[in-house]
């Protein structure tokens, strides 16, 4: 490769995804036992089970394992955003989907930064879930003032990484040299600082209108709050957590335990309480301490249509009528019942969810279908050809984030397992001027992974074009 040939995206999105992995580790020790718990279990889930490791390495997921993993932060004002989309853009990632929490209770709206065409997705899904903080719900206005001074005064990019991106978007990519650099220098705005930027006066007054208005506002940077790495088991880990010392939240964010996993479960280890300083008399500060950063496991399923999605979330919400959990979580046990018995009505085998319309699947031909093909006796819709075994069909894996599970990571972090749910509007014109784009909508992502498979396999069957 020659000095100024451009390094592919993905493969930046790659170094950057590692860099910040050692980062993370470095300074959430319980972070690297977390992913050595996850790999351990992961490793006997595929020893076990036959299938899934088929399945996996049919859809080219097995390898994406080891390097899977989201992450999350939290902007403050909307030039952050802004300049957060130009730097994702640089790794290939984009913003797919708009999340209102604040239906939940937790001030922010968010996207998902991910990479989202195939072949980006296989080499590397990593994926940063964004939110950015209503300052327009804080009720009390000489807060919201404070809060949008101190705000207005930082910059949370080093003066280089705003330099590399300008030349990416200049000259289409970064060469090698340029590349390393940016890692370097992106990594820079996610790290943790320990010194605060207000008096242990002001955080308090922010910490007690949210908490997570005192975590936006009071520091530097927007820090990495979390890194999830992809389990196969999530029940498993989150049952072996506490033999390794790690305590997990009260219940698993999602859809329950099932044969066929849809869309995405989620659990966590509380935010540890770390010591900071805050600006005071002393040069070093008055010491103190702030809660943010914690662990997430998740394990992925298939991605639901709006049909499916839809049966999701009226399910979900008859759970959440039913029972909301606690502070203490103790009725955790009662959630988990009441999510069981209620999910029953949602099918769970993979014929049914590609049947009914209810699940995007990927579809390829079978020997078998390549063979009759050559004799010319194939007709039929891809259903039709998937019975007669010339076709088969893989779930798509489900890429993104749900919005109620988020919400629920939001709570278990800023103090206690209570599910809230509250009424506000939400205002994703304001967040797209923010970022200054439009938010892909990740429906029409899997719909069109799905279609062109199909078309891909028809024309390797000889077959005219044809809808699932
Ligand atoms: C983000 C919480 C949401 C997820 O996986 O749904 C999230 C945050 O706490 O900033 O990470
Ligand atoms: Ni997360």
């Amino acid at each position: 490769m020659s000095a100024d040939a451009l390094v592919h995206p993905d493969e930046i999105r790659s170094m950057f995804s590692s860099a910040m992995s050692d980062m993370y580790r470095a300074e959430v020790p319980q972070y690297g036992t977390l992913l050595e718990l996850v790999a351990d279990k992961n490793d006997e889930t595929l020893k076990a089970d036959h299938a899934l490791h088929d399945s996996l390495t049919g859809n080219d997921e097995l390898d994406r394992l080891d390097v899977e993993r989201h992450g999350a932060i939290r902007l403050g004002k909307a030039e952050e955003l802004f300049t957060m989309r130009r730097l994702f853009a640089v790794m290939g990632m984009h913003p797919v989907g708009y999340y209102d929490l604040s239906v939940a209770g937790v001030p922010v709206h968010s996207t998902a930064f991910r990479p989202i065409d195939d072949a980006a997705l296989r080499r590397n899904p990593f994926r940063v879930f964004t939110s950015l903080l209503r300052l327009e719900l804080i009720e009390d206005e000489n807060l919201r003032h404070d809060a949008q001074q101190i705000l207005a005064a930082r910059d949370i990019f080093t003066a280089d990484v705003i330099k590399l991106i300008y030349l990416a978007e200049k000259n289409g990519g970064l060469t090698q040299v340029q590349a390393e650099q940016f890692v370097t220098q992106a990594l820079e705005t996610f790290r943790w600082h320990s010194d605060a930027t207000v008096s242990l006066n002001s955080y308090q007054k922010m910490h007690d209108a949210h908490r997570l208005i005192a975590d936006v506002v009071c520091f530097k940077g927007p820090h990495i709050n979390h890194l999830t790495p992809r389990t196969l088991d999530i029940d498993a880990v989150q049952k072996t957590m506490p033999e390794r010392g790690i305590s997990p939240k009260a219940v698993v964010e999602g859809p329950p335990t099932r044969k066929c996993p849809i869309l995405l479960r989620q659990t966590s280890f509380k935010a540890l309480e770390e010591q900071v300083y805050f600006v005071g008399d002393t040069p070093k500060g008055t010491p103190g301490t702030h809660t943010a950063r914690f662990g997430e496991i998740e394990q992925r399923g298939v991605a639901l249509t709006a049909k499916g999605r839809a049966l999701y979330d009226t399910l979900l919400a008859s759970v959440r009528q039913a029972v909301q959990i606690n502070a203490g979580g103790s009725n955790a046990r009662d959630y988990e019942t009441e999510l069981c018995e209620r999910f029953v009505a949602f099918p769970d085998d993979y014929e049914t969810l590609r049947v009914e319309g209810l699940a995007f699947f990927k579809y390829s031909p079978t020997k078998d279908g390549l063979d009759a093909a050559r004799n010319g006796k194939l007709a039929g819709t891809a259903h039709e050809l998937v019975d007669q075994g010339y076709l088969r069909a893989d779930p798509i894996i489900y890429e993104d984030f749900l919005p109620v599970s988020a919400a629920g990571i939001f709570q278990s972090n800023l103090g206690g397992d209570a599910q809230k749910n509250y009424q506000t509007h939400s205002n994703q014109d304001e967040f797209e001027q923010a970022l200054g784009a439009s938010v892909r909508d990740e429906l029409a992502l899997y719909a069109k992974t799905q279609q062109v498979s199909i078309d891909r396999a028809f024309d390797a069957l000889g077959l005219k074009k044809s809808v699932a």
